[in-house]
C-alpha cells in the first residue's frame, strides 16, 4: 500500500468512527454522588449536583461531543423492582457502568449486580463499583482500614464474588479519581470506544495529556481531507482551498480534547495570565482568526510539497495545498494546546 492508499483507508475508517459515541451509565441511589462523580471525571458540570432525584422515575441523558451519559433512576422500589427496571430502561445497551454508592448496600443492589456481571461476560461491557464520599468514612472506634475492609466485604458478598474491586473516591478531596480513571481506561473496552473516553476525560497528569495528543494527531488526516475536499473554490489570491468551517471544527475539537474551553479563556483573562501561547490557542476559535491565518500563511503551502497529495483530494493543486496546510497547522495547534494545558496543570498542581 502506498502513502495515498493508506491515507485514504485511514480517512474512511475515521469517518465511520467519528459517528460513534461511548455510552456511560450511572447507576446508584439518589444522593450517592453520581452527578458529582461524572462532573469530576469529565471536568465540567454535566449534571446538576444535589438535585433531589428520589422522585425521579425517568432516565436523564446528556450528550457530549464523544460521550453519552445516561443517569438511570433508582431501582428496587415498588414501582421498579430490578427486573422491571432493566426491562424499562435497557441498560444492557450502554457500554460501561459506574455503580456509585455511599451508604449501605441493599438486597436490590445484589440483584442488580447479577445483571452487571452478565453484561460483562455476555457483552463485554465493564462496570466499576465506586464507593464515593470516602472522605466521610469515619468512626471514633475503628480505623479507616477496618471500615474500608468492611465495605469491601459487603460488596463482595452482595456481588457473590471476591474478584470485584471497589474504588474509593471522594469528589470533595479528589481521592481515587486517578485510579478510577486509569481502571476505566485499561478495561477491555473496544479501542474506538476507549479513545472517546480519552477525549472526554479530564487530564490529571502529563501522561493523560500525551494520550490526548496522540488521539488528536490521529485525526489530522481526516480533517485535512475533509477540509480540502469540501472547499470548492480556492481563497482568492491564496492558492489554497480549504473549508474554513472544517478548520474551525478541527481547532475546536482539539481545544475540547485538552479542556481549553471558553471558561478557561475567561479565567485566564480575568487573572491577566494571557500569554502569547494562550493568545494563539484562543485566536483560532473564531472564523475571523482562522481566515486571517489562512490568508497570511496560505501561499506557503502551495507548491511542490503539496503536489504529492494530489490524488488524495482530487486533481487540484489548491486542494493538495489545503490538505497540507490543515494537517501542518493542526499538528502545530495540538502542540500548542498540549503546552498550554500542561502549564495549567502544573500551575494547578502547585496550588494544591
Ligand atoms: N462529602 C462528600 N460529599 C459529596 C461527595 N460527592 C457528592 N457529595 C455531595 O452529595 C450530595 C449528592 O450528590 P449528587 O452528585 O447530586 O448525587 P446523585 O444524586 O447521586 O447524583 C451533594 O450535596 C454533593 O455535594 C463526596 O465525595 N464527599
Ligand atoms: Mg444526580
Amino acid at each position: 500500500m502506498n502513502l495515498i492508499e493508506q491515507l485514504q483507508q485511514d480517512y474512511i475508517k475515521k469517518q465511520s468512527e467519528k459517528g460513534v459515541k461511548i455510552k456511560v451509565g450511572l447507576i446508584g441511589q439518589p444522593g450517592a454522588g453520581k452527578s458529582s462523580l461524572i462532573n469530576r471525571l469529565v471536568g465540567e458540570e454535566v449534571f446538576e449536583v444535589g438535585v433531589h432525584t428520589d422522585t425521579t422515575v425517568d432516565m436523564q441523558m446528556r450528550e457530549l461531543e464523544q460521550m453519552i451519559i445516561v443517569d438511570l433512576p433508582g431501582y428496587g422500589t415498588k414501582q421498579f423492582p430490578v427486573d422491571e427496571w432493566v426491562n424499562e430502561f435497557r441498560p444492557e445497551e450502554l457500554d460501561l457502568y459506574l455503580f456509585v454508592f455511599s451508604g449501605k448496600l441493599r438486597d436490590a443492589d445484589g440483584a442488580l449486580f447479577e445483571y452487571l456481571k452478565r453484561w460483562q461476560t455476555e457483552r463485554n461491557h465493564p462496570h466499576f463499583i465506586v464507593r464515593n464520599k470516602a472522605d466521610e468514612i469515619w468512626d471514633d472506634d475503628r480505623s479507616d482500614e477496618e471500615l474500608r475492609a468492611d465495605i469491601i466485604y459487603d460488596v463482595n458478598s452482595k456481588m457473590k464474588s471476591r474478584g470485584s474491586r471497589t474504588y474509593f473516591t471522594s469528589c470533595r478531596t479528589g481521592e481515587g479519581l486517578v485510579e478510577l480513571q486509569e481502571a476505566i481506561l485499561s478495561s477491555d473496552l473496544d479501542g474506538v470506544k476507549k479513545s472517546k473516553l480519552v477525549y472526554e476525560f479530564k487530564a490529571r497528569s502529563i501522561a493523560d495529556l500525551d494520550r490526548k495528543r496522540e488521539l488528536c494527531r490521529g485525526d489530522l488526516n481526516y480533517y485535512g481531507i475533509t477540509a480540502a475536499a469540501n472547499a470548492l473554490n480556492p481563497i482568492p489570491g491564496v492558492d489554497v482551498s480549504v473549508d474554513i468551517g472544517v478548520m474551525l471544527k478541527m481547532f475546536a475539537d482539539i481545544r475540547a480534547a485538552f479542556q481549553l474551553g471558553d471558561n478557561v479563556e475567561d479565567q485566564m483573562k480575568k487573572y491577566k495570565i494571557i500569554t502569547p501561547l494562550a493568545n494563539r490557542v484562543f485566536s483560532y476559535a473564531t472564523r475571523a482568526g482562522v481566515t486571517k491565518l489562512v490568508e497570511s500563511l496560505g501561499s506557503k503551502y502551495a507548491g511542490k510539497e503539496a503536489a504529492k497529495y494530489l490524488p488524495l483530494v482530487g486533481q487540484a493543486a489548491a486542494a493538495a495545498a489545503g490538505y497540507l496546510m490543515v494537517t501542518t497547522l493542526g499538528r502545530a495547534y495540538i502542540n500548542d494546546c498540549h503546552e498550554l494545558a500542561s502549564a495549567l496543570l502544573n500551575q494547578f498542581a502547585a496550588q494544591q
